[in-house]
Parts: C-alpha cells; structure tokens; sequence
C-alpha cells in the first residue's frame, strides 16, 4: 500500500516446511466430474475396456524401475507403451469419488459408528472389505472420526478426508483385519507380458459400507 517493494518474509512468512505452491482451485480447472466406479470383484485388463476405471489413473512400477503412470478413458482403457518382454512390477490405481454418484450417505456413517461402538453393520458382522471402506481417515483404526467425515461428505461439507477408491490384490489375505488394525496394502503385483497383463483385484470405495 506504500508503494515499496514485499519482502520474502511478507510473501512467504518463516519458510517453507515442504513443497509449496499459489493455493489453485482444481475445482474450476477440472471438466467433468469423477466418473461412478463399481464395488467389488473386478478384472483390470491392460488391453480392454475396464469399467471399474472410467477415469482412473493407472500407475506402473516395474520392479527396479520408476513408476509408469497414465489416464484412463471414459471406458477405463489405458496404454502403458510398455516394452516387449516379461516385465514383472506392481500396479497402483488412483481413483477419486464423484459426489454427484450419491453413493456415501448419512446411512453409511451410522455403519460406521456402529461398527466403533462395537456393534456390527445393520446387515451383521463387518467383512474386512467393510472395515477398510470405514476407515475413510486411513489410520488404521474405525472409530466416530471417520463416521464424523463420512457425514460431512454425505451432506456436502468440506472434509478433511475426501473419500477414494481403493483397488487391492483379490488374493489378498484381509482376515487380519479387525476395527483397531485396518492394515492393508493397495495394488497387485502383475507381470506383463509383450505390454499386456491381466489382473482379478477388489474396488472399495472409502466410506461406503455395503453388505459384500
Ligand atoms: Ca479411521
């Protein structure tokens, strides 16, 4: 206001503890919204169309290698342009919620406060599948937190926590999960072979809870 040049300090304050950047709104730069995605069993096929990742983003890692990463299509079709040959990694799938899908209610909040206080799922016992949808905050453990944040996105509230999906190996070994241990690794282990591969994985989105 003075006419005088800003200094660092009045930009940037005392430092900075990580990677910054000027706050952008993604919402006005994103188009269209995140696509629905669907809950369960599913096969992701490197050379077809997936349904389950309409929109997704598929990321690579060859062993020893950095990650290869890409976007899916509308029709979840994806090309890795990965060489020919075996080449054994790991495949990660990074999918956001669309709201406009409606799929997380108040409902699924009051599964997950049942499951904290003890009780079970309206429908009886949580699956470990249930159990890692609850714990939308990712911290290991379901208590009124997460039931608190999946209220706040049932209503449209701005969260902390904003709910994904989650793709995980369908071999998977989930009986050690339990409300106070939700321990679980995301992705599967795949080797392609000549670019193509083909792997069965489990789609949960966090914070719903269905009976499986
Ligand atoms: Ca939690």
């Amino acid at each position: 206001t003075d006419g005088g040049t800003l200094t660092s300090a009045e930009i940037f304050g005392s430092g900075f503890e990580g990677p910054d950047h000027i706050p952008v709104d993604f919402g006005v730069l994103t188009g269209p919204e995140a696509s629905a995605g669907v809950t369960g069993p599913i096969t992701v096929e490197s050379s077809g169309s997936n349904p389950a990742l309409s929109d997704a983003e598929i990321v690579f890692t060859p062993v020893g290698n950095s990650p290869i990463s890409v976007q899916a299509d509308d029709q979840g079709q994806f090309d890795l342009d990965l060489p020919s040959g075996s080449l054994p990694g790991h495949v990660d799938i990074i999918k956001s919620y669309s709201n406009a899908s409606g799929e997380i209610t108040a409902l699924d909040a009051l599964q997950v406060l049942r499951i904290a206080v003890g009780l079970g799922p309206t429908w009886g016992p949580a699956a470990p599948e249930n159990l890692i949808a609850a714990d939308i905050t990712q911290d290991g453990t379901v208590n009124a937190l997460d039931a608190l944040a999946i209220l706040q996105i049932a209503v449209g509230l701005p969260t902390a926590h904003e709910p994904e999906w989650v793709y995980l190996d369908q071999t998977a070994d989930l009986s050690s999960i339990t409300p106070t241990n939700v321990d679980y690794q995301t992705g599967a282990a795949v080797t392609a072979m000549d670019g193509v591969f083909s792997v069965d994985m489990t789609s949960i989105l966090l914070g719903n809870l269905e009976a499986v």
